[in-house]
């Protein structure tokens, strides 16, 4: 068979509920706190959400409710990139569902949001359940980056959940998934659609979260993986002390990965991909934080290290933003002259002719293959696929040039030998830990009461995280409440707020208060495999992010 052991195990694990989700369903019911507000631009959106805005808060309490006496159906959508727990949303709203009325139906749309656009769907039964509970990857249904966001979706979407018999319809996504299906629930609710939608918050980025939604689900699992691989690497570099390790982290944009995995081990150096903005940062600079590190180092003797670089890093480099943006502009007004070129020589002198006096020399200065990849295909909105460049390699080749030059200055003698390695596929689908699993598991069950009680636009929120599952909060938070308005392709747009690292908060200050003896000493920890079993210290910890910011 192909079902590993630890699959089979994992079959039987029962993921921890928050106690107010303990036992009977039909004894919960939902407290609504005061009308709400977004967190900026109130008039607007509220002119945008005319008959969602302003909705109250909701928590889960004891008292009863009328789920036993209603049929709800209800259609779940995993959007975007993978993140570990996805199966585990999924069973919570299967399970809750089932409980509420056995007669209730869950629906699952084939592929992402195409599936509700073109009505590609399954109906989920016990039996395919049970393969993927506590399970990592989207493989159940499959995901997909389409945006639902025009008004042909939306009637596309509800003619499907019409024919299907469908009233809710879940999303589990990440900012723009999330914001699309709060235009959505108001679309449903202008047209009387009679479906409600509900969001639940996703991506190993970590970079949706706010004042109510401490953490997206996945953060938890895919940091704790590369932890365990940056771990084992730093083991292996204090153990041979011959190689500088350059390793690129997922997370497009947002530099949480990086701060996470620096706090569980350690590392010589981890660039912020924030703090290198704020601080108007060259990239000549960056190159020489880094190169100051090796040469210090090289100074004990230690030509070894680890540097963890996040794969947004080169858009926060503001010379370097200005040059990509202008790249972007140039590829996609003038694409057909671009296209007639021969190769990339003349691609690298047709672009050199046209840059501006500032982005020119900035160009210049990139190593070649860079040079190359950011002149490779976009993605569908024009912009640059940042995971696909090689940041790791660029910064081995600039500082390796730079230690040549104070080598000869007499400022460095040492020696430089790298290996450069991208974490970040290899951390979105494994089995998801059990914090993970549980928080999971509690969205959705969150997730189909707030449906069955009725409300639209909401996403499901669990919170106080740091403490033990049984005391975890659950309810859900209106979706305008994290909204404000955002320039987006020339237009304003209502968006929920992408959270970034914050310089003035726990996570970064712990970091940046121990980065520079990190940086010389080698204080390395390694905190090994997520652990599925055994003691609660070991299997149940949420992120030092998230201690962090609890504290
Ligand atoms: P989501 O924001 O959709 O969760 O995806 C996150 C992510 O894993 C990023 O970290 C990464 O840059 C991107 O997806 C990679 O996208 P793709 O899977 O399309 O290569």
């Amino acid at each position: 068979s192909n079902i590993s052991a630890l699959q089979k195990a994992r079959y039987s694990y029962q993921p921890k509920l928050p106690t107010a989700l303990r036992g009977d369903i039909t004894k919960i019911t939902c407290s609504m706190g005061a009308p709400t507000e977004s967190i900026a631009d109130q008039a607007e959106v509220k002119a945008l959400f005319e008959n969602t805005y302003g909705a109250p808060i909701a928590r889960f309490t004891e008292g009863s409710n009328d789920f036993a006496s209603k049929t709800i159906n209800a259609g779940v959508i995993l959007s975007g990139g993978q993140a570990p727990g996805g199966h585990n949303v999924i069973a919570g709203i299967y399970d809750a569902l089932k409980k509420a009325n056995s007669s209730n139906k869950l629906f699952g749309f084939l592929r992402g949001p195409d599936g509700i656009i073109n009505g590609d769907l399954v109906e989920i039964d016990d039996k395919f359940m049970n393969e993927y509970r506590n399970t990592g990857g989207f493989d159940m249904i499959g995901s997909g980056r389409t945006k639902l966001e025009t008004e042909e979706h939306f009637e596309k979407s509800r003619k499907v959940c019409e024919a299907n018999g469908i009233n809710s319809v879940i999303i589990i996504g990440g900012d723009d998934s999330n914001t699309n299906g709060a235009v959505l629930a108001e679309y449903f609710k202008k047209t009387n659609a009679g479906i409600t939608v509900v969001g639940a918050p996703k991506t190993i980025d970590g970079d949706l979260k706010n004042e109510y939604i401490e953490t997206s689900f996945g953060f938890d699992t895919a940091t704790k993986t590369y932890s365990e691989l940056i771990g084992n690497i730093e083991k292996d570099a204090n153990s041979a002390k011959k190689y500088w390790h350059f390793i690129k982290l997922m997370g497009r944009s947002a530099s949480h990965i990086g701060l996470e995995c620096a706090l569980q081990t350690q590392p010589n150096i981890c660039i912020i991909s924030e703090e290198v903005e704020k601080k108007q940062m060259t990239l000549a600079q960056v190159v020489e934080d880094v190169t100051q590190v090796i040469v210090k180092r090289a100074a004990r003797g230690d030509n070894f290290g680890v540097a963890l670089i996040p794969e947004g890093l080169i858009e926060f480099i503001p010379e370097v933003g200005k040059l990509i943006a202008e790249i972007n502009d140039l590829l996609a007004h003038d694409a057909d002259e671009f296209a007639a070129l021969e190769d990339g020589e003349a691609q690298k002198t047709w672009l050199a002719g046209k840059l501006s006096a500032e982005a020119a020399p900035v160009f210049t200065s990139l190593p070649a293959g860079i040079q190359a990849q950011l002149l490779m295909d976009r993605d569908p909105h024009g912009n640059v696929q940042v995971s696909l460049i090689e940041t790791e390699k660029m910064i081995i080749e600039m500082v390796g040039k730079r230690l040549k030059e104070l080598k000869a200055e007499g400022k460095y003698n040492g020696k430089f030998s790298t290996q450069a390695h991208f974490f970040g596929y290899e951390g979105r689908c494994a089995f998801p830990s059990n914090f993970d699993a549980d928080y999971c598991y509690s969205l959705g069950y969150s997730a189909f009461i707030l449906l069955a009680q009725g409300l639209t636009g909401y996403i499901s929120n669990v919170a106080e995280l740091h403490k033990p599952a049984d005391q975890w909060v659950a309810g859900g938070v209106p979706l305008t409440m994290m909204m404000n308005m955002e320039q987006r392709h020339g237009h304003m747009k209502p968006v929920i707020k992408k959270a970034l690292v914050e310089l003035d908060g726990a996570p970064f200050k712990l970091f940046a208060s121990q980065r520079d003896k990190w940086a010389v000493e080698t204080a390395y920890t390694f905190p090994g495999a997520i652990q599925y079993y055994g003691p609660t210290e070991v299997c149940d910890q949420p992120t030092k992010t998230l201690l962090a910011e609890k504290a």
